[in-house]
């Protein structure tokens, strides 16, 4: 794990330091509440909890503008969360309700947003890679100047399909940033285990694609990083790959009893890495927040998260003749878009 670089009172304004604190602790009280309707019940299936990660994509998010899109794995709430989505629609789709964003018939792994730009959600580990290529592919053919994030994670980055994106992005200079979210494991595989050269970053290098390592539990070194591989995808120069070291608190998935790693390794994270916390400590060091303002933030996020968990509760199952909706297209998408 990559030293924190940020100093105690960095050059930003207090209103970003406190729309990143809101941020990651809406996902992260959002999670834990996932966690807890899991529990009751009230979720079945598989659920990935994002719990630790949060910098990640609240950073990149801070990075990106208007326009452009995202793709990821199953471990995919926080992301929803981070370019916009509405936690009730998320919440309900975790319990497959009819008020869930892909009707209840989803679940946590398979969610969208055409009007956040946000595609997917995919169960099967780097297929979501090339998807990113392509959507980078799209921009380009159409000549805007939009910008693809392709998230995967360190277990992924051993996936073919991964450096044959790599090929074509680089060929055809595609826009679209390789993030690879390296949080130490492929379920319960450390990636010292599993992956021959450590530094995931420098396997673009056969491809000419530039990559950095990023300390990920530093939502301003991801934010910046973000910005550097933004302006390089925008001014044309292709694909960027940024490895992002960060961390999971929770297990693989919610069956997962995480006998892989120690309790005090967990504990060491949570207590002298945690992205949350550092950023609380800037606000109150740095005199940008008073501790009341923090509790209101706070109280604020209880709210929407509970509200989201009404929702999900209330929301109806989906009704019977669902089964047969959402299966082809009627309409092709070119012809839905003359
Ligand atoms: C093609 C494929 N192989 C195996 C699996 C089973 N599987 C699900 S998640 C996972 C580990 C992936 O780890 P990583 O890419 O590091 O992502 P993380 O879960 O840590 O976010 C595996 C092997 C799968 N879903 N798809
Ligand atoms: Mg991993």
């Amino acid at each position: 794990m990559a030293t924190r670089k940020t100093p105690a009172k960095p050059n930003v304004s207090a209103e970003e330091l406190k729309t990143y604190y809101h941020d990651m602790l809406l996902i992260r009280r959002f999670e834990e509440k996932a966690g807890q309707l899991y529990g009751m019940g009230l979720i079945g299936g598989f659920c990935h909890l994002y719990i630790g990660q949060e910098a990640v994509v609240v950073g990149l998010e801070a990075a990106a503008e208007e326009g452009d899109k995202r793709v990821t794995s199953y471990r995919d709430h926080g992301h929803m969360l981070a370019c916009g989505m509405d936690p009730n629609g998320v919440m309900a789709e975790l319990t497959g309700r009819e008020g869930g964003y892909s009707k209840g018939k989803g679940g946590s792994m398979h969610m969208f947003s055409k009007e956040k730009n946000f595609y997917g959600g995919h169960g099967i580990v780097g297929a979501q890679v090339p998807i990113g290529t392509g959507l980078a592919f799209a921009d380009k053919y159409l000549g805007n100047d939009r910008v693809s994030f392709a998230y995967f994670g360190d277990g992924a980055a051993n996936q073919g399909q991964v450096y044959e994106s790599f090929n074509m992005a680089s060929l055809w200079k595609l826009p679209v940033i390789f993030v690879i979210e390296n949080n130490m494991y492929a379920m319960g595989t450390s990636q010292t285990r599993s992956t021959s050269s450590a530094e995931i970053y420098k396997r673009g290098e056969p491809y000419g694609i530039p990559g950095e390592e990023v300390d990920g539990m530093d939502v301003l070194a991801v934010k910046a990083a973000g910005e550097k591989a933004v302006a390089h995808c925008r001014a044309g120069k292709g694909p960027y790959i940024l490895e992002v070291k960060t961390y999971r608190y929770r297990g693989h998935s919610m069956s997962d009893p995480a006998k892989y790693r120690t309790r005090e390794e967990v504990q060491k994270m949570r207590t002298e890495k945690d992205a949350i916390e550092h950023v609380r400590d800037m606000l109150i060091t740095g005199k940008h927040a008073t501790e009341d303002e923090l509790k209101e933030i706070d109280k604020t996020i209880k709210d929407i998260v509970n509200k989201s968990a009404d929702f999900a509760k209330e929301s109806p199952e989906p009704a019977l003749d669902e089964l047969w909706t959402d299966i082809y297209a009627d309409v092709a998408p070119q012809e839905a878009d003359a």
